[in-house]
């Protein structure tokens, strides 16, 4: 192993403690400037090893910064993506553990889930032809850097902040979720309204992108597998004690309820 491999080993070291501890750490960028963005994915895949030796099974890829309002919220304006696994699913109407995060936020997302495996440059229509169904989603964010900043490599290494996600009921794919209406309320309140044609202008584009920038790294998305095309609003912090729901105007509804505060902090 030569230096880099050795950092970029002690690096996902570092990310994946800080998830399982729910301890935020610093940005790697500010320690290792020289982080480029090729190293950052190898940091991201060598967390999910990680993972995956403790036997969670990878069971998808999330899209990231593909709305301008997300960009813009978090100052980023590249695509990323970033992977899950089977632990990562929290049950529909469930209950999110506020003690195993660190600052978690919400963010109103649509779910693809494929019928056939796609890789590389994918046209449109080919994209659209893999699914096999469709969900309502809601990803649950915590990036483990401290005060949720980060630069795009940062992130990037941070498995693009992901750290779980609930699907609502699978409907089908002649659904048109070119304008759905996505309204995320917490507490009976809508704390964000938007539309799923902020995804890319057509969140099938965010699974066109998936495709590529996972072949970039040598990935294939596999039959079976989860893509979730990306915030269409800017995300929300998660109060405990609460009820979140998700309404959309065609494709049903998510609900999450978050549990008492994480000890020492306020709710
Ligand atoms: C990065 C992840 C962005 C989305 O849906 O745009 C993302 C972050 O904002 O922490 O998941
Ligand atoms: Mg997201």
């Amino acid at each position: 192993m030569n230096n880099k491999q050795h950092q970029t080993q002690q690096l996902a070291e570092r990310l994946d403690k800080a998830a399982m501890t729910a301890t935020a750490t610093a940005q790697l960028s500010e320690d290792f400037p020289e982080i480029d963005l090729q190293q950052a994915y190898k940091i991201q895949q060598a967390s999910i090893a990680r993972r995956l030796s403790r036997k969670e099974r990878l069971v998808g890829v999330k899209m990231g910064f593909t709305s301008r309002a997300k960009m813009v919220q978090m100052g980023v304006d590249d695509l990323i993506w970033g992977q899950l696994t089977d632990s990562m699913q929290l049950v529909e109407g469930g209950m999110l553990e506020m003690q195993h995060y660190v600052h978690p936020r919400i963010e109103p997302e649509i779910a693809f889930r494929l019928k056939t495996s796609l890789k590389g440059k994918v046209s449109l229509t080919e994209a659209m032809a893999a699914v096999d169904s469709l969900a309502p989603a809601l990803e649950i964010i915590d990036s483990r850097y401290a005060n949720f900043k980060f630069s795009l490599t940062d992130v990037v290494a941070d498995n693009s902040s992901s750290s779980a996600f609930v699907l609502g009921p699978w409907c089908s794919p002649t659904e048109d979720i070119s304008n759905q209406a996505m309204i995320l309320n917490i507490n009976g309140r809508a704390k964000e309204v938007g539309s799923s044609s902020a995804i890319l202008g057509n969140p099938y584009r965010s699974l066109v992108e998936a495709a590529r920038l996972a072949g970039e790294a040598g990935l294939c998305l596999e039959a079976g597998w989860t893509v979730l095309a990306g915030a269409a609003t800017a995300a929300q912090a998660i109060p405990a004690n609460s009820h979140i729901h998700l309404q959309t105007s065609g494709l049903g509804d998510v609900h999450l309820y978050t549990s008492n505060p994480k000890q020492g902090e306020q709710g």
